[in-house]
């Protein structure tokens, strides 16, 4: 054994380790947490709930803004701003808990309530069962402080430990002789070794052991939700994608430019841009899937299974994806070729009208696996264009990121309005009765996209060499089509660029340009018609509420 003074430990000393009795106390109580939603629900866990609650409660403009600087990254910037907070808070109730020690596990079990009270509250959530990760876990880190912060106060000697300390009037700690210790009481600097009254020993073995279990705790968790997502990927692995009876046209030779630079006419299912607010990606097991159709116009509910959907007369079609956050020259764009089934003929076999033939729903509101809502205008969703419950992408089923097992893809529509992933509910109603997800937080209920054009080969302040540049890149205005992209420098005349082919006016499309570059300091500007013949305006808005307008723009410097 050590020296023994029968002193519990006071100073920097102690507050240094309560410091770090706090840290490993909300480690584990994390651990346990994960651990507990593996067995109960993964979503339910207190940083993927608090963050999630976080995420609907952020306002726009700054959840704009963390898409900007964060883009796909940003749920785990998130996360790490989570776990950086929940560090720090419970290093302070550690070291608090030196002074009075219920005041740790107190405010422990205190930030289990908020954890336990935000997993509950999540759309998704439907038993109070969601609460139990975060209430074990903080029970577990709140016994775990108190049992350290105990340690500090033990002696290994011969008399009784000096344990439970009765807090005084305000608050600090009487120590043994009576005296209050203070952040200078403590023994004379240079003598941390005539500190070791207190059992040092026990403290590290104790602390050690319970690094040691909470990082058992959160591999055990790790582990059984891969077990879990298991399930979901064997019913994945075992789709086979039924040939479409209309099938899509080969992309026409030409529309696919071989350009350096320029984004690729299809894009490849691991490059296609995701957007979505799931901190952690919902793991649908298809086999267990359902998607239920109801409401108004729609005479008996209706329950389809993936089975029934993949024994339903299939679809394909090339369709460009937008997402209304994209920023004018920003990345959120992708095409791809999408399989699925016509959503007119299933909503038309559900007895749905759309309000032009009389129907009184307008609103077609898709509600996804991870509780988010998408509202549509029924009428777009019938009108004749290709608009499906997508289950392949690319000839591959979903991707788990990009919806898997069903989603919606409208042609025209931003995604927010349109390509609901996880999709298990398709509610009939109307745009005065319900305000979906976006539009509560001040989005536009609807919302085709705007005619747009990207200039993908120069990149800013980029110094090409003098003689012929490749200007080039994509532009969009789908269900319109690109009738036309148009380049000027500086301030000179508009010149047009060769368009690729057109695929479909679903899809967008490649142009390019030959620019005869000088020496200097130029700036490159797009513009696009449509089909409809109107040109793509140059005013600039931002993103909220309906899709940013203007025209993109490179500054570059030609050498
Ligand atoms: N369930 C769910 N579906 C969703 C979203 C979401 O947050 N949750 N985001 C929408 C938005 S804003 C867009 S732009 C598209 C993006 O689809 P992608 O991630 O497959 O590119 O999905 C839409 N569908
Ligand atoms: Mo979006």
């Amino acid at each position: 054994m050590d020296d023994v003074t029968h002193q519990p430990l006071r100073g920097t000393g102690r507050l240094s380790l309560g410091a770090l009795s706090g840290l490993l106390a909300g480690y584990a109580a994390v651990a346990v947490a994960e651990l507990v939603a593996a067995a109960v629900r993964p979503e339910a866990g207190p940083v993927v709930a608090v963050g999630g609650a976080a995420i609907d409660r952020t306002p726009a403009p700054v959840k704009d803004w963390a898409i900007r600087q964060f883009g796909t990254d940003d749920k785990l910037v998130l996360q790490l701003g989570i776990l950086t907070v929940l560090g720090v808070l419970a290093l302070v109730l550690g070291m608090v808990a030196t002074r009075w020690r219920p005041a740790g596990p107190s405010g422990v079990l205190a930030f289990g309530v908020v954890g336990a009270l935000a997993a509950v509250g999540r759309p998704d959530s439907t038993s109070v069962t969601d609460a139990l990760p975060s209430a074990l876990g903080a029970v577990a880190g709140a016994a775990l402080l108190y049992w350290l912060i105990g340690r500090l106060d033990r002696t290994t000697g011969p008399m009784a430990p000096v344990d439970g300390s009765v807090p005084s009037a305000d608050g600090s700690v009487p120590s043994a002789d009576g005296s209050v210790p203070s952040a200078d009481g403590g023994p004379p600097a240079g003598a941390t070794a005539a500190e070791p009254g207190w059992d040092r020993r026990g403290f590290i073995r104790a602390a050690t052991a319970a690094a040691a279990a909470s990082t058992g705790a959160g591999l055990a968790g790790r582990v059984l939700n891969g077990t879990q997502g298991q399930q979901a990927v064997a019913s994945r692995n075992a789709v086979t994608l039924p040939v479409p009876s209309s099938k899509a046209a080969p992309v026409p030779r030409g529309a696919a430019l071989r350009i350096n630079g320029i984004s690729p006419f299809t894009t490849p299912n691991g490059d296609f841009y995701r957007v979505d607010t799931a901190l952690v990606v919902p793991k649908v097991d298809a086999t267990r899937w359902r998607l239920r159709i109801h409401g108004q116009g729609v005479g008996r509910e209706v329950r389809l299974s993936f089975d029934d959907l993949l024994g339903m007369p299939l679809i394909e079609r090339d369709i460009t994806l937008t997402c209304v956050s994209n920023e004018v020259g920003g990345p959120y764009a992708g095409n791809a070729r999408w399989t699925g089934v016509r959503l007119r003929d299933l909503l038309e076999r559900c007895g749905v009208k759309p309000p032009s033939k009389g129907g009184s729903a307008d609103q077609l509101v898709a509600r996804s696996v991870d509780g988010m809502t998408i509202g549509t205008p029924v009428e777009a969703v019938m009108d004749g264009r290709d608009a499906m419950l997508a289950v392949g992408m690319n000839g591959q089923p979903l991707p788990f990121e990009h919806g898997f097992p069903v989603r919606m893809v409208v042609p025209g529509l931003y995604g927010y309005v349109s390509a609901c992933k996880w999709i298990q509910d398709i509610e009939l109603t109307t745009f005065d009765a319900y305000d979906s997800y976006w539009v509560k937080r001040g989005w536009a209920q609807r919302a085709p996209v705007k005619t747009q054009s990207r200039i993908d080969t120069l990149k800013p302040f980029g110094r090409p060499k003098a003689g012929t540049v490749m200007v080039a890149g994509v532009a969009w205005a789908q269900h319109r089509g690109i009738g036309k992209v148009e380049v000027q420098v500086d301030d000179g005349p508009w010149q047009e660029a060769d368009l690729a082919a057109e695929d479909t006016r679903d899809t967008w499309r490649q142009w390019s340009y030959a620019w005869q570059a000088t020496q200097g300091s130029h700036t490159v500007t797009v513009r696009a018609t449509d089909r409809t013949g109107e040109t793509q305006t140059d005013e600039r808005t931002q993103t909220i509420p309906d899709g940013a307008s203007g025209r993109h723009s490179v500054a570059v410097t030609v050498d």
